[in-house]
């Protein structure tokens, strides 16, 4: 495999998924640390030459960039046993890494990042606007994974895969974005059983 170089900000739970994959399949993986509040990843030598999108995590993988969490997490696990072979059991961890995407990550790691790095009182009238109902898309989408893992181990099938380390990643601090997770025995469960993993690497 190509050198790999995560760009990345060390309290992104989205750089964290990269790092955690990376870290269970015993991939080495250098770093290149940017400040997002101090806008690091909005240079115009960032966005010519890492990102387009402004954002961290960007995967490089030799010369080339790969942004997006969920995708730079796929290239490394690819042919690896954190992709479920079966075809609808792939599909299915998809179908999670999407949940995750739209569902989770907006609600709970925006939450985080508002209350936890930027703090209420400095949010803009727009955010505060937006915050119950994050609230409440973020208790939903705790409440449905609670339900799925009450009766499952593992997001699909019968071991870990991408779909664990994407839901991971924010889930595990979600209290910073004053979600409890008292009401979710079944997630507090498989957040233990996913730091119980083989070579886990708790986020920085
Ligand atoms: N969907 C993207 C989200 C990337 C993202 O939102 N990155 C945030 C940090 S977690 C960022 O770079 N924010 C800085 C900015 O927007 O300027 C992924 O999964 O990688």
């Amino acid at each position: 495999m190509d050198d790999l170089t995560l760009h990345e900000d060390p309290r992104s739970g989205n750089c964290y998924k990269i790092k955690l994959t990376a870290a269970l399949l015993g991939l080495p993986l250098a770093i290149r640390q940017y400040d997002i509040l101090k806008g690091e990843t909005r240079t115009p030598e960032f966005l010519d030459g890492i990102n387009a999108n402004g954002r961290i995590p960007v995967l490089q993988i030799g010369e080339k960039f790969l942004p997006e969490s969920n995708a730079a997490c796929w290239y490394l696990a690819d042919g690896s046993a954190l992709i479920p072979r079966d075809r609808f059991e792939q599909a299915d961890m998809l179908r999670w890494m999407f949940f995750e995407q739209y569902s989770h990550e907006p609600n709970i790691a925006t939450m985080r990042f508002w209350l936890y790095f930027i703090g209420e009182a400095n949010l803009s009238p727009q955010q505060k606007a937006q915050m119950m109902a994050k609230r409440i898309a973020g208790c939903e989408a705790l409440a449905l994974m609670d339900a799925h893992l009450a009766g499952n181990d593992w997001f699909v099938g019968k071991a870990a895969s991408l779909a664990d380390i994407a839901l991971f990643a924010y889930t595990h601090v979600a209290e910073q974005g004053g979600f409890g997770l008292g009401d979710y025995p079944a997630v507090r469960r498989w957040l233990e059983r996913v730091s119980a993993l083989p070579k886990f690497v708790a986020m920085d």
